[in-house]
Parts: C-alpha cells; structure tokens; sequence
C-alpha cells in the first residue's frame, strides 16, 4: 500500500462516549468482520472489560476501506480507554497516529477527559475531527456541542461529523473524514529502520508480541533487528496486522502499523517508547521514548489462607507479564501474615487485577487499605519513600514528610460550584482556576493530595452533583505535609495491615470514624 493511502488515527473521549460501539461500526463498514461474527464493543475482549462495559487496554485495528469514489486507503486505528486510570495507554497509542477522532456524547458535552485528551492529542500535533455521537438520543444538543467545541477547545466545528454510533449513522462520513483531514504518515522508505514500539503483551503461545509504527525504512521477516533502549537483538519471525483477525505480512513499510514477533520470551526485554532498528544498518537517532508509567496506588494483598501463598505469587508472577504497570514485592505483617505489597496505576486498575486474582487464579484475598508513596526526609538529609504505612516506623530522625500532589480538573454544571468547593475544601484542595466554559459550565482546577482523591472522592463528586459533575487528575509534585501515622489497636496490640498515614488536621476524625 502506498502511503498516501495510509491513515492511522485513534479514537479518543471522555469515558462512555461511545469509542468502542463506534469501532465496532468501522470495522463492520470496512468488512473487517462480518454482522454474524460481530457483538457489541468487539474490541473490549477481556471478560472484564464486557461485564463493566469499559475498555481497559487500547486495540490496534488494521481496516481496508474503499470510498465512494472507488479509491482504497488502509486505516490503522487505535480505540482507546477513557478512564483516567488508563490514560497512559492513550498517550502511547497517540505516538503511533497522525490524526484522532475526538468523540463527544451529544447528550453530555464536552467532559474533564474530552479536554484532557485532546490536550494529548494536541502535544503530539495530531490533526482533530470531532465526532458528535449519540445523536439518536432525545435528549441529544448537538448545536450545543458544536459550540462547545468552539469555545471551550478551540476547534472549528464546522467539519464535525455527527454520528450516531450505536444506529450506524454518519459512519461513511466518519471514514470520508479520516481520508480527507489526518494526513498520510510521512517517513521515507530508504533510510534506515526506526520503528516505535507503542505496546506489548505476552502470549502463551507465541511469547511477547510487540506493536510498531515503522517511521522510516522497511522491516522484514527475517531481518536482524536491535532494541535501541534495552540494547537486545533478535530475528523477525512475523510480522502481521490484525484486522481485527490476526493477518501475517512479510513487510511493514513506513508509515505503517503492525505486530511482530520475534521470538522475545519476556516482557521485560521490551520497553514500550523504544526504537527498533537494523541490526547492520541502525539509525542513528532514537525516538524521545515514553516516561515510564509509575504504580500510584498500594495495597498489601494477603491470601486469606496462608496456603494459598506460592498460587498468589505466581498468579501475580502471570499477571505482570501482561502490565508491566503492576509492581509487587512480598511483604509480611503481624497481623495478616504473608503476602504482596502491590503497585497500581489508580482504583479501578486495583479492583480489576483484585477481580482477576480472584477469578482467573482462584485466589482468596484480603486487602489492606490502598495508599499512596511517601517521601520521608530525615535529619541527616536522606529521603526514603515509603509505599506502606507500616514501614514509618522503622526510619528514625524523621525531619518532615512529603506526600504526592495531582491537579485535578473538575467540570460541572455552574449550580454545582459551593458544593464542589466545599468537596475540595474538605479534602485540603487549593483551587487554582475558575473558568466558565459556556455560561452555565464551570470548568474548576484544584491542587489536592492524591491522598485525598484516592479512595472515594469521585464518588462523592458524582453523588453531590447529581452525576454531572466529571473529574480528571495528573500527578504533579510531592509536597510537605504536617502528616503523622495513625495506628489501630485491637486489644492494645497495634494491627500494623490496618496503619495509615493521615493529615495532622484529619487524625482525630479519621480515628472517630474508623
Ligand atoms: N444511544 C446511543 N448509545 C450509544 C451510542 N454510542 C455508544 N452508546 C452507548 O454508550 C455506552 C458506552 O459505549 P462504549 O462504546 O463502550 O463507550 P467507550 O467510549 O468505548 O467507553 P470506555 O472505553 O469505557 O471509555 C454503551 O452503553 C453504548 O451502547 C450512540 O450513538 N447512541
Ligand atoms: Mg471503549
């Protein structure tokens, strides 16, 4: 394929915008798969994913399309995740893309993840079509959204396309618009390989199977290849796309997208974010590469009956090789006995590895309470980082602690504000902006202790604001904090599983409410 005929683009929107149902309406457009071996969001193929009705693993999908005119392109495209827990999946899917449709639920509006993905999208420089979806709704406003678009992203709303996803509506416009708007891939056949490996997963079958997006240069099966990062060489032994059924091709060319494999037998010899090159014939350039993806949330997992250690470590052993964002390190308490101090990207990633460990491997589990780090400053100038409260004891000459910050996004009906400020003011948030998007949407940005957001604040937010409000967090900085560790007594004796750290001002409530 030529590759003026190339478009790669991923889809991105606020969680529940309808991603995935309109994937699965491009894929059927382009006959990817047939009506008989279709079901609703095809690509969420984890059980999980289809019980909860979300995607938590971005797809890369390989689609022939031939428009009206009789003119074939090849579309790569990449349904995202919407949940900010996942938002590092949409950040590596984007380096691959040279436009994304940007979904907008006709009935909701623009929503703390529409902005913060497209502020994503915007960073890589990638072309935008907004998509308006869901217009079958009664309830839809798409002037509205329109205008949202225009004043509150900045983006000419003129070229949206209206869509309902689920009725199959404004699907050929959706494709007519890829074609014409995102540019083909630019990159050159002959200079040597540089490929960007965007994602990874290990097969049982097949060992690891990496994702690329060839920039320059071509790659075969059977060449020798080098992982500019980790420094490991192997041989090409396949490549492919999926379309979405698994579809082997000698070559990926430049500008395309494809899997490989290449006999790695783990997931940790890949880094996601590194160049591929020839081995006899390497670029001299790397690619900038990713930041890493760091575990945010902790929580100690102990298997309910001590037998049951060794099927925890190996099921969590399992588990990592398809997430290299789960960390865990065995840990023992008084109380609980043996077990795994855990690593999670937020909430929802730790109550679905929690579910897995449960259904997948059979294991029983008791939980600690989830965490944050902590930076721990000592007099004599160390700092020591502390994931499980627990450990504070064990470090003496405390001089201060430091704990991390987000800067969280709140987007909400106007009639909401007091309200959210009090939330906020509650969980010690400093607020930093005041915005109104339209004149009845206020667009709200706080400092706050992840601390503070971690375990129930959206809940809340959501319950407070009738479901209106929406919510969107980055990590920012550690700050000091006047933090002090409080300890459950059960008959005198300190139930270490059960210690937490807390803000000197909330210990007292905290211990009340416990
Ligand atoms: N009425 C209507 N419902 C839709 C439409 N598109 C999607 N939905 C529904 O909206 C819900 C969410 O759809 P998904 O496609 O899973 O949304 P998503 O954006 O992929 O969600 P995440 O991946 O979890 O962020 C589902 O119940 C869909 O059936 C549409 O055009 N009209
Ligand atoms: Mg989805």
């Amino acid at each position: 394929m030529k590759q003026n005929q190339l478009r790669n683009f991923s889809i991105i929107a606020h969680i529940d915008h309808g991603k995935s149902t309109l994937a699965d309406k491009l894929i059927l457009a382009t006959g990817g798969l047939q009506k008989r071996e279709m079901k609703e969001q095809v690509l969420d193929n984890m059980d999980l994913e289809r019980e909860r009705g979300i995607t938590i693993k971005a797809q890369t999908v390989c689609l022939n399309y031939k428009n009206a005119k009789g003119e074939k392109y090849t579309f790569n495209m990449i349904d995202t995740p919407g949940h900010v827990d996942f938002t590092y999946e949409v950040s590596r899917s984007l380096a691959a893309c040279e436009g994304v449709l940007l979904v907008v639920d006709a009935t909701q509006g623009i929503q703390a993840q529409t902005l913060a993905n497209l502020n994503l999208a915007m960073q890589h420089n990638l072309h935008i079509i907004p998509v308006i979806n869901k217009i079958d709704l009664p309830s839809a406003d798409p002037e509205n959204v329109k205008q949202q678009l225009e004043d509150i992203c900045q983006i000419e709303a003129d070229g949206a396309v209206l869509v309902s996803a689920k009725e199959g509506i404004g699907i050929e416009e959706v494709m007519d618009a890829v074609v014409a708007h995102i540019p083909p891939p630019s990159g050159d056949h002959d200079s040597p390989l540089k490929c960007l490996l965007f994602d990874a997963w290990y097969d049982s079958y097949r060992g690891v199977i990496v994702l690329v997006k060839v920039r320059d240069g071509t790659l075969q099966v059977g060449d020798e290849i080098v992982m500019m990062a980790t420094g490991n060489s192997f041989v090409v032994e396949e490549l492919g796309v999926f379309t979405p059924v698994q579809q082997q091709k000698e070559i990926l060319g430049a500008g395309e997208v494809g899997y490989m494999v290449a006999n790695i037998k783990q997931l940790d010899q890949t880094k996601i974010g590194d160049t591929v090159t020839h081995l006899h014939r390497p670029t001299t350039e790397a690619l900038p590469g990713y930041k890493e993806v760091k575990p945010m949330v902790f929580s100690g997992l102990y298997p309910i009956s001590g037998d049951q250690y060794e099927l925890l470590r190996d099921a969590l052993k399992k588990l990592r090789l398809n997430d290299a964002s789960i960390s865990y390190e065995a840990e023992t308490s008084t109380a609980l006995g043996f077990g795994f101090r855990c690593g999670f990207l937020g909430l929802l990633h730790m109550e679905i590895i929690r579910e897995r460990l449960t259904r997948e491997y059979n294991v029983d589990l008791l939980t600690t309470a989830p965490t944050v780090v902590y930076n721990i400053f000592t007099t004599d100038g160390q700092v020591v980082q502390i994931d499980n409260p627990a450990k504070l004891n064990e470090i003496k000459n405390i001089d201060h602690l430091e704990e991390p910050y987000v800067v969280g996004t709140i987007i909400s009906p106007e009639e909401f504000i007091g309200t959210i400020m009090a939330l906020t003011r509650d969980r010690r948030g400093h607020q930093i902006k005041m915005e109104y998007l339209t004149p009845s949407t206020v667009l709200l940005q706080y400092d706050l202790p992840f601390n503070e957001i971690v375990l129930d604040f959206y809940d809340k937010l959501k319950s407070l604001t009738k479901g209106y409000a929406s919510f969107d967090y980055e990590f920012i900085d550690f700050r000091a904090s006047n933090l002090v560790k409080l300890d459950v007594l059960l008959n005198g004796d300190v139930v270490d599983a059960l210690s937490m750290i807390v803000h000197k001002d909330k210990v007292y409530i905290k211990a009340a409410t416990w």
